[in-house]
């Protein structure tokens, strides 16, 4: 099962990878949000981010129902949007915003706006789905441009088939609120339509110029970049011309000019410990660089949807895949590693470096708490996880995913613990098993000696000898397996 489900979930994946779906106009300036709601749920930044706070729609409650009206004819043409395979591959941006009244509570909206949100997700619960699941942006500002609701602008509802728990970007963003890094607000809400309850979501706040500004008080106005593709602050005027310099940089040197290399490495280490199959860390789109001006681009988590018990439940590694050469054991075809990371992470100076930005990381993850946010959350939300009336696999694998969630937060942390110790030459953690002069925490395979970095690929194995992400390149492409040949 798992091994098709991985092979299902990364065709899906990868048939949208191209497509790079704008994500509906993130980056308009949120009207006036600072400070606004009563500040519960806000996390406390954890030093140098300034006092972060959320909106009251975010506390950390159970679940709100946000409850909207739609017109048949708007919702027959939302649908049809939703069935769209051929324009969401297309790429291009082709869902429109459509007028809807909202309540929430006591308290009407009759000017707000919905529209369709999501990218692989969207394109997965389709294909495979008896009764998808449509995943959705609300924006109070789309027909008056001032408008804004508890504060915020805009509001996501993202629930992706991959999250069996649906917390993963509820548990990433407060973790990575935590930690320092840039990552909106989000809670958990039910969402009725036209009187019936639709299902239950992640409700995230958008990310855009406010929340980058919270993060960034001292150089709040740089481009930020989705997937180092799309821009999502500074639209109208993006910096090409960085970005066409980020693009070119393929050597440490070059990376180094461009790149807030230190700084990334914070937020690789916050993928390592989060799992994450499809940041940068996992060789996919889902991620931000945030230029910083002098000090480069930042690398940044983004839509962390696919972590905690995904790899165990969607691919063939779980807690144990490795921090640097995540892809080697991953189910085929595994996703590559980005023209980024190969450079940084061969270099033994930035390995220590990462190593210790993960070190770092573990002194802030603490087990128990995670865990109980799991408990606390499951709590909240398993009535209506458990009868969403969208819901994709099994009420028995949602039940259970809460748990298998809360043993990789625990297991994650004693593997990464156990790379840091490798690192860092603590003896019985700094293990050459297969005796080829690699220590198993700087190479792909520590039971084969003939893969490590720098070995000479063998055509035919299907094995990737030399770490770099790829499987027998450089061999012919046909004819009988050249085994044992350059
Ligand atoms: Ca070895
Ligand atoms: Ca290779
Ligand atoms: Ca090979």
């Amino acid at each position: 099962m798992s091994k098709l489900r991985a092979i299902i979930t990364w065709f899906g994946l990868a048939a949208a990878l191209s497509s790079a779906v704008a994500c509906g106009g993130g980056g308009e300036q949120s009207s006036g949000s600072g400070g606004a709601g009563s500040g519960l749920g806000a996390d406390a930044g954890s030093g140098g981010t300034g006092g972060l706070s959320c909106s009251d729609l975010f506390a950390d409650g159970p679940p709100q129902t946000y409850s909207i009206e739609i017109s048949d004819s708007e919702w027959q043409a939302m649908d049809a949007e939703f069935h769209n395979l051929t324009a969401l591959e297309s790429g291009q941006d082709f869902t429109v915003y459509h007028p809807i009244v909202m309540h929430y509570g006591s308290e009407t909206v009759s000017d707000a706006a919905i529209k369709l949100h999501g990218q692989s997700s969207w394109l997965q619960t389709v294909m495979f789905d008896a009764n998808p699941k449509m995943q959705f942006d609300i924006s109070f500002s789309q027909y008056n441009s001032n408008g804004s609701f508890h504060g915020v602008s805009k509001i996501v509802f993202d629930m992706p088939r991959g999250d069996l728990t649906f917390m993963h970007d509820r548990l990433a963003h407060r973790w990575m609120r935590q930690v320092g890094l840039l990552a909106g607000c989000s809670t958990s809400a039910r969402l009725d339509i036209n009187g019936n309850y639709y299902g239950l979501y992640v409700l995230e706040e958008n990310i855009n110029g406010h929340v980058v500004s919270e993060f960034f008080p001292q150089n709040p106005d740089g481009d930020l970049w989705k997937g180092a593709e799309v821009a999502e602050t500074n639209q109208e005027t993006p910096n090409w011309d960085r970005l066409m310099t980020f693009d070119d940089a393929k050597d440490l040197a070059s990376i180094s000019a461009i790149v807030d290399v230190q700084g990334s490495l914070t937020s690789w280490g916050a993928e390592a410990l989060l799992n994450d199959a499809d940041g940068y860390y996992g060789g996919f789109h889902n991620f931000y660089i945030y230029d910083q001006g002098q000090a480069g681009y930042l690398f940044l988590p983004q839509d962390t949807d696919s972590t905690f018990d995904w790899l165990v439940q969607f691919d063939l590694v779980g807690s144990t895949d490795h921090p640097v050469y995540w892809w080697y054991k991953r189910a085929q075809p595994a996703p590559t590693p980005g023209d980024k990371w190969l450079p940084v992470l061969s270099d033994a100076t930035w390995r220590m470096r990462y190593a210790d930005a993960i070190a770092a990381l573990l002194a802030q993850w603490d087990v128990a708490k995670i865990q109980g946010w799991i408990d606390t959350w499951w709590q909240q939300i398993s009535s209506l996880a458990l009868s969403d009336p969208h819901l994709w696999t099994t009420t028995d694998q949602v039940a259970q995913s809460p748990g298998i969630a809360k043993q990789e937060v625990a297991a994650r942390a004693t593997y990464l613990q156990s790379f840091v110790d490798c690192e860092h030459g603590v003896p019985g953690a700094a293990t050459d098993a297969d005796g080829d002069g690699y220590l198993w925490c700087d190479e792909c395979d520590d039971s084969n000696p003939n893969a490590h970095p720098g070995a000479v690929e063998i055509c035919g194995n299907m094995l990737d000898d030399n770490c770099d992400g790829n499987v027998d390149e450089g061999c012919p492409s046909s004819g009988t397996p050249d085994v044992g040949a350059m």
